[in-house]
């Protein structure tokens, strides 16, 4: 999963950014200014597979990543589309919205206005939608009026929808798209239509407010919503494992920022994630709820998707309960499931296929 983090100068993407990826990106105004993003890649915290691993003792253990693209500040009504290219290929979009006050970080607009600036990034994201819409539909007149398609009409009535819709001032997140549409849309990667998880960065006399980070009035369709305080995850960063849990302690908070912020990404795109164990490894991997056994077979390879006979499967909760496979398979709790089996969140699968 790929995860692209924006906002306006100074809010506190770089900060952010080096606190989930453990890194030394140069934050502050100056180094803002760089075109080149910074990438990085995150482990996905998950203490069941934490349990599976110190049960198996494999000579691996692997966990889910997502990667993360920290982009230069994005300036209003400026030509974006240099520091908005690296974020047409992601799957979700971090806005990173100001709300620490510091006369010493600049404000690109003034004053530190948190619904404000949300508002104006939107306006960017659908601007730079608009453009590349325009640029699709002259196209596509133009090859329609040399040869009529069926496919052509329909994307375009799509692209006038979604242009209505934008011109509407609202983003294409929260447009209803049919099965048939999302097809089509697919390969458009247009920035609007991403899901949205707004990372609010509290300064630290409002550090109450990560105690609810995700109390909130109603949240428009396909975004979520946390706050962190940048400042003191930069200070946790640096903390070894148990320290950080008695910081954390002190505060009176259950987790880190870089912990709930995956979570909720996690959710907002309706992901899960399944296990395969053995003495070799123990991994995670990731999908979206819903997927059957067949396809999640395919994410580990695409020759067990093709070659899926049945999957031997058990919840993590049992596994737990009763704490070996040997024990689960006496009890008769692990379980043969075909292709269409939904995969449950904590599953423990192992493929069974042919060739
Ligand atoms: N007081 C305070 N300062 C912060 C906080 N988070 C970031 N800063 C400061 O704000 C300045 C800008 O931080 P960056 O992380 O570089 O911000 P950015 O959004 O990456 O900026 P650009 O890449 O230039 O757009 C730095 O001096 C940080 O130390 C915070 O929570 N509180
Ligand atoms: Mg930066």
């Amino acid at each position: 999963m790929k995860a692209g983090i924006i906002g306006l100068p100074s809010v506190g993407k770089t900060t952010i950014f080096n606190v989930l990826t453990q890194g030394k990106a140069a934050a502050g105004p100056a180094a803002g200014r760089r075109l080149e993003p910074n990438v990085g890649i995150v482990k996905v915290p998950d203490v069941r597979l934490d349990f599976l691993a110190s049960k198996f003792n494999p000579e691996k253990t692997t966990y889910a990543t997502v990667e993360f693209v920290d982009v230069q500040g994005l300036v209003r009504g400026k030509g974006q589309d240099m520091a908005l290219a690296p974020l047409r290929s992601v799957d979700v979009l971090v806005h990173v919205v100001r709300a620490f006050q510091d006369e010493s970080v600049a404000h690109s607009e003034g004053a530190v206005d948190p619904e404000r600036d949300r508002r104006n990034l939107d306006y960017e994201l659908m601007l730079s939608d608009i453009g590349s819409i325009e640029k699709r539909m002259e196209r596509l007149e133009k090859d329609l009026k040399k040869l009529k398609n069926a496919a052509g009409e329909k994307e375009l009535a799509y692209l006038q929808r979604a242009k209505a819709w934008l011109e509407s001032e609202k983003p294409l997140r929260e447009m209803e798209v049919s099965s048939d549409e999302k097809k089509l849309i697919k390969g458009f990667a247009f920035l609007s239509e991403k899901p949205m998880l707004y990372i609010v960065n509290v300064g630290e006399e409002e550090i109450d407010r990560l105690k609810h980070p995700e109390a909130h009035g109603t949240l428009s369709p396909n975004t979520e919503q946390t706050v962190v305080c940048g400042k003191l995850e930069a200070e946790m960063a640096e903390l070894p494992d148990e320290e950080l849990r008695t910081y954390l302690a002190d505060y009176g908070l259950p987790e880190s920022g870089a912990e709930r912020l995956i979570r909720t990404t996690y959710r907002l795109l309706g992901l899960i994630a399944f296990f395969t164990v053995g003495e070799e490894e123990c991994r995670a991997w990731t999908i979206t709820r819903g997927t059957n056994a067949q396809h999640a077979a395919g994410v580990i390879h695409t020759d067990l998707a093709d070659h899926f006979i049945r999957a031997e499967v058990c919840g993590y909760d049992d596994f737990v309960k009763h704490g070996s496979m040997h024990a689960l398979k006496e009890k008769g709790l692990l379980r043969l499931e075909g292709k269409e089996y939904p995969v449950k969140d904590g599953d423990i699968m192992t493929i069974r296929h042919s060739g």
